[in-house]
C-alpha cells in the first residue's frame, strides 16, 4: 500500500513557499505522495515542482472540482466545452509534474445543485469522459472519478452510479476514486461498495465523518481496510482531512468546512498514517488468519 496525503492538510495555498512546506513536511512524516489541489495551477513552476517532488522521493496525484462554469453534466454546450479544457489542462498538469493520476469531482461540477441531472446532461458528461480519458490515457494519466455526496454533486453519489457511468463510456482508462467520509453518507455499506466495485477502484480518500482525526468519528476503518485487502487493493490511500484553520473559497468552502477540527497539521498528519498503517496492518494480519496460513 502507497499512503498519501491531501495538501489541505498543510496548507490551501499555491505558493513557492507554501508548497515547498508541504511537500518537505510531506516527505518528513514518511508519507510516500503528496495529492496537490488544482485551485491556483498558473502560479506554480511545472518543472520546479517536479524536481522537487523527485528529490524528496515523492509521487504526486492531483485532484479538482470541475467549477459551474465547467460543468461537464450541463445541458448548456459552453459550459461542457469549458469543462472538457479544464479537464484537458489538469491531464496536462499532472503528466507534467510526473503524476499518474487525476482523482475528484470531474463527472460535475462540485457543489450543491438544486435540481436533478438530466439525462442530456449526463449524455454529455460521458461523452466529455470518454473524450478526456482516451487523451489521458496518451499522457500515462487515468481519471479517476471521485464519487461525492449528495450536497456536492447530483450526478454520481454512490459506487455504483459511477460504475455505470464508466461502463458506459466503455473507456479502459476511467477509474472509481472512492472516499470513505462520503459513502459513509450515501452507501449501502462502505465495505459491501467497495467489494461491488473492486475492478474498477482506482483511488481512495481515508477520512473521518466529521473529516478531523482519523478515529474519532463514525468510519468503521476497521471494516474498510479489510474490504481493501480482501479485494487485493495495493495502491494509494490518501488521507484527506479538512479544518477551519486552513481556509479556500474554493475547496474548503464548497466543503462546508466550518469547525476548526485541529490546528497543528504536523501532528495531525503523522497520526494519520500511523493510523492507516496499523489499520492496513491488522487487516492483513486479520486476513492471514482467517485463511488459517498463521504459523507462529
Ligand atoms: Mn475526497
Amino acid at each position: 500500500m502507497k499512503y498519501g496525503i491531501h495538501s489541505f492538510v498543510w496548507s490551501s495555498d499555491s505558493s513557492q513557499r507554501a508548497l515547498e512546506h508541504a511537500i518537505a513536511s510531506t516527505a518528513e512524516c514518511g508519507y510516500d505522495l503528496i495529492e496537490w489541489s488544482y485551485l491556483d495551477p498558473k502560479s506554480v513552476d511545472i518543472g520546479w515542482f517536479r524536481r522537487r517532488l523527485e528529490s524528496a522521493g515523492l509521487e504526486a496525484v492531483v485532484s479538482m472540482g470541475l467549477p459551474p462554469e465547467g460543468d461537464i453534466a450541463s445541458e448548456d454546450a459552453d459550459k461542457v466545452a469549458r469543462g472538457e479544457e479544464i479537464l484537458d489542462a489538469a491531464v496536462a498538469f499532472t503528466r507534467d509534474i510526473g503524476g499518474r493520476k487525476l482523482g475528484g469531482i470531474l463527472s460535475s461540477a462540485h457543489g450543491k445543485q438544486e435540481r436533478q441531472p438530466s439525462a442530456k446532461g449526463r449524455d454529455n458528461a460521458i461523452a466529455v469522459l470518454r473524450r478526456v480519458a482516451g487523451r489521458a490515457k496518451e499522457a500515462g494519466v487515468s481519471l479517476n472519478l471521485e464519487i461525492v455526496n449528495r450536497f456536492e454533486s447530483n450526478l454520481l453519489n454512490t459506487a455504483a452510479q459511477g460504475r455505470a457511468l464508466i461502463e458506459e463510456a466503455g473507456s479502459d482508462n476511467l477509474f472509481l476514486h472512492l472516499d470513505v467520509f462520503h459513502m459513509n453518507i450515501e452507501e449501502a455499506g462502505i465495505d459491501v461498495a467497495i467489494r461491488a466495485n473492486a475492478d474498477r477502484l482506482g483511488y481512495v480518500h481515508i477520512g473521518e465523518s466529521h473529516r478531523g482525526y482519523l478515529g474519532t468519528g463514525n468510519i468503521d476503518f476497521p471494516c474498510v481496510f479489510d474490504a481493501l485487502v480482501d479485494i487485493g487493493y495495493d495502491d494509494i490511500v490518501t488521507f484527506e482531512s479538512f479544518s477551519s484553520e486552513i481556509v479556500d473559497a474554493d475547496l474548503s468552502l464548497r466543503t462546508a468546512i466550518w469547525r476548526n477540527m485541529w490546528s497543528d497539521s504536523r501532528k495531525l498528519a503523522e497520526h494519520g498514517l500511523r493510523f492507516m498503517r496499523e489499520a492496513h496492518n491488522n487487516a492483513l494480519a486479520k486476513a492471514e488468519l482467517a485463511r488459517g496460513s498463521v504459523s507462529g
